[in-house]
């Protein structure tokens, strides 16, 4: 039985994702858009709209074609939403790599992607171009410049003609992150320009973000949760988005006070500082109304935590808040609404642990894995979500996709919810491999992969398990040594750690005889979570 969005539904233009997000600003050219958190310098509404129009005609004069694939790689500054839309309106697609992947992690994205362009920043020259030598990319750019390559300057100061590339925003990618979905290895996720327009626009209703807003964007724009909720929500309603290159705790509350942050969109480990850190009470935070925490489960004692303390008044002051998504959502399904963005005749109360409700245009079931039915009311069950944010599919691989996007259209989350009778969603489980560390994607087949690379290491099975002091998912490895091999328990850990980014690495070991498998080869994680 499919369950409706409380909300009515909202209309979703027509528009590719450059026009839809400009179309915000456009009445306030003047205004900022973009602010550099570290600097205070800014890029307005009129200007921004101006970058990207040069970008475009840049990128096309190259001879870069709709559907052509170009890699982001470089972290959150004011120029990256300028790189982005340019991409978008010249028809590409802008594949965006995480910041801390090794030279390896990044050939294989673009490898898989068939990126033609890469577009990075000079302190991660020298991975790009190892990445580079493995994979099919014609050109590097370097935004801030090097000898040799083309300027993100050389792009805006292009006189090269405009360009209007026709767009179905139905059908046409815009965007290509890498998630590992439900099981295997990262795969390309196929979003089109009408994934992220509708999922702004579906947000509308809850989150009412007004033009005075400034949002603070020190989650990675390269993470869809960065791309969608933070750099283009807040630009598309007209406000600013001020950027912050890495967390860094003080930065970022001198970041709220000194820029009058009013919305901050986090994951758990900030919310933890917020609620916990005593550098918190130095610094002025009373501009800030909203905090909105996804990417991974939020503790409800921590959350109130963090609500009581950074509450001035009874009824003013910040309130949190939780989203849950994923990037094959483009990536918001729910979320928690703002005070007086509840839907019409709501009366309940919306507890902190929850995930709020699902958003207009969205419809969702729960599913008893047991019976492949429909959960009872008040019962868990796996979480399936319809709706126009749903991926298109994942690239090149129509057996993962039939594996997750049914043929009516669901998107199997192999994530576990309950849904009380408010229409208020709690996400209690994941029976899905993914292990979220920090917020962030480990893919348990990408670190076994690397581990039966060991030539001491026969066999291995990675799983998450919760460590209770601070709640996170932590990897670990269930190793079966090669016959005759010696290795530790460490060597294993540093082994994997030289080859990954520092989210992934394996945080503990165990030694086995055999890792259990079903008939058809499959490794029973269920068995080792129980061990563990
Ligand atoms: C329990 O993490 C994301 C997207 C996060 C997001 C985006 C917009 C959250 C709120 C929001 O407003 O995407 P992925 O693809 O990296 O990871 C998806 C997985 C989910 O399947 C689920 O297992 O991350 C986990 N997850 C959560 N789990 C995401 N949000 C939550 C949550 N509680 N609130």
């Amino acid at each position: 039985m499919a369950l409706a969005s409380r909300y009515p539904d909202v209309e979703i233009p027509d528009l590719s994702v450059p026009e839809f997000v400009l179309a915000g600003g456009a009445s306030r050219p003047d205004a900022p858009a973009l602010v550099d958190g570290l600097t205070g310098d800014s890029i307005t509404h009129g200007q921004l709209a101006g970058y990207i129009d040069r970008v475009a005609a840049a990128l096309a004069a190259r001879g870069l074609r709709k559907g052509d694939v170009v890699a982001v790689l470089c972290p959150n500054t004011m120029w990256y939403p300028v790189v982005f839309h340019g991409i978008a309106k010249a028809g590409c697609v802008m594949s965006p790599i995480n910041s801390l992947y090794t030279a390896h992690e990044v050939a294989f994205q673009l490898k898989d992607s068939g990126a033609k362009v890469l577009v990075t920043v000079s302190p991660f020259l020298d991975r790009a171009l190892e990445a580079v030598e493995q994979s099919p990319v014609d050109e590097v750019i370097v935004m801030d410049g090097a000898e040799g390559h083309a300027s993100l300057l050389d792009l805006i100061t292009s006189d090269a003609p405009s360009v209007q590339v026709d767009i179905d925003p139905a059908n046409d990618l815009v965007t290509l992150p890498y998630s590992s979905g439900t099981t295997g290895l990262p795969k390309g996720v196929m979003l089109t320009h009408r994934n992220l327009v509708a999922n702004v626009a579906q947000c509308r209703p809850l989150i009412q973000l007004g033009e005075d807003e400034r949002i603070i964007a020190v989650l990675p724009f390269f993470h869809i949760y960065g791309l969608t909720v933070l750099m283009n929500q807040g630009l598309a309603w007209g406000g600013a988005v001020v950027t912050l290159p890495r967390f860094d705790l003080e930065q970022f509350l001198r970041t709220i006070q000194d820029q009058k942050i009013t919305r901050a969109f986090v994951a758990p480990p900030i919310l933890l500082a917020m609620a916990k850190h005593p550098m918190v009470d130095q610094f002025d935070l009373s501009s800030l109304t909203s905090i909105l925490s996804g990417a991974a489960p939020l503790d409800e004692a921590l959350a109130q935590a963090a609500e009581a303390r950074l509450r001035k008044g009874a009824d003013t002051g910040v309130t949190v808040g939780q989203g849950y998504g994923m990037t094959e959502l483009s990536p918001v399904s729910h979320t928690t609404p703002d005070r007086g963005g509840e839907p019409a005749g709501f009366t309940g109360e919306i507890p902190k642990g929850s995930v709020g409700l699902a958003i207009p245009n969205t419809e969702c079931r729960l599913i008893d894995p047991a019976t492949g039915e429909d959960a009872a009311p008040g019962e868990r069950g796996e979480l399936w979500v319809r709706g126009p944010q749903v991926m298109k599919g994942y690239l090149n691989n129509p057996t993962a996709t039939a594996e997750t996007l049914d043929d009516e259209g669901w998107l199997h989350t192999g994530d576990v919810a309950v849904v009380d009778e408010n229409g208020i969603y709690t996400v209690v489980d994941r029976v899905k491999e993914l292990i979220k560390y920090k917020g962030y994607q480990v893919a348990p087949a990408e670190l076994e992969a690397v581990l039966v690379g060991n030539p001491s290491i026969a066999d291995a099975a990675v799983i998450g398990v919760k460590d209770e002091e601070s709640g996170e998912e932590l990897p670990k490895a269930f190793v079966v040594k090669a016959p005759g091999a010696e290795i530790t328990e460490d060597e294993v850990m540093e082994f994997v750690s030289s080859r990954v980014a520092p989210h992934k690495k394996v945080r503990s070991v165990e030694f086995i005889d055999q890792v259990p498998k079903s008939a058809a080869g499959k490794i029973l994680r269920k068995d080792l979570k129980a061990r563990a």
